[in-house]
């Protein structure tokens, strides 16, 4: 990816001895970045992305009108589910779409301190990921988030559930559960540096402390959920800049 030497990835020349801020200098003398990340403002798997891309400072946003764009044949082309996110690199032709699969990648090729360790330690990361997704993201769809969500979009795919407050306890525990095994020791979901699981987390929670939900569906986040979205906003201002500009906005 070159850097002061050639080398394929981050990675690699971290390992042949460049620095991470060598890396990161090089990317940021370049005039066009090499990754494009397709995101929508109302997507929180791909604020996820887009906040990573930003951190690795490796890719120029674009934004995809969820009113039909990602299912035409040009975004097909970059991700076959026609859904956001999606990647692509002219360093290599590289087209993704999966938010987690995007996300190690933007960290392996560009920025490797967000998805640091052994294979052990990214065993975690990656849990905590799945975990976020399969027992706390996707629990939004029926509950208390996207309800809220659709009805400011037009959209009725998520009705408001029968009993909000059921909804709102069970969104709860989901969190309960999920902090409980993630954030306990912090500050960040690994310990004391960002990572691609909080890349990956944070959007939603920020999402979830915002007036519009509280007003319409009167569910209040746990308190530990609430300090860790301002600790990761507070650590890396690009995020919180991102968040509030899209997320913020739509939601206050
Ligand atoms: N498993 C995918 C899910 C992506 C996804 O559900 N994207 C939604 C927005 S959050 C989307 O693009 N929806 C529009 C559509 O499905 O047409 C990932 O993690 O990237």
């Amino acid at each position: 990816m070159g850097s002061g030497a050639s080398h394929e990835s981050a990675t690699a020349a971290v390992a042949a001895g460049v620095s991470e801020d060598e890396v990161a200098a090089h990317l940021a003398s370049l005039d066009k970045k090499p990754c494009t990340i397709y995101y929508s403002p109302f997507s929180n798997n791909s604020m996820g992305a887009a906040m990573t891309a930003t951190a690795c400072g490796c890719a120029e946003l674009k934004l995809v009108d969820l009113a039909g764009e990602q299912k035409s044949d040009a975004y097909l082309a970059i991700n076959p589910y026609g859904q956001v996110p999606g990647l692509t690199d002219d360093s290599n032709g590289l087209k993704l779409g999966e938010s987690h699969a995007i996300l190690r990648y933007l960290a392996t090729q560009y920025k490797p301190s967000l998805y640091p360790g052994n294979p052990a330690s990214r065993a975690r990361i990656d849990m905590c990921m799945d975990n976020f997704t399969n027992y706390v993201f996707l629990k939004c769809y029926n509950g208390s988030i996207n309800c809220v969500i659709g009805e400011l979009l037009g959209l009725d795919a998520w009705p408001y559930p029968a009993d909000q407050a059921a909804a709102n306890a069970e969104f709860v525990a989901a969190l309960d559960k999920w902090a409980g095994l993630y954030l306990a020791s912090g500050p960040f979901v690994c310990g004391e540096e960002l990572t691609i699981a909080d890349y990956r987390a944070v959007g939603l929670l920020y999402t979830i402390m915002q007036p519009k939900i509280k007003e319409k569906t009167g569910f209040v986040p746990p308190d530990n959920v609430a300090s860790y979205v301002s600790a990761v906003l507070a650590k890396d201002p690009a995020a919180a800049v991102l968040l509030t500009e899209n997320t913020g906005k739509f939601l206050a």
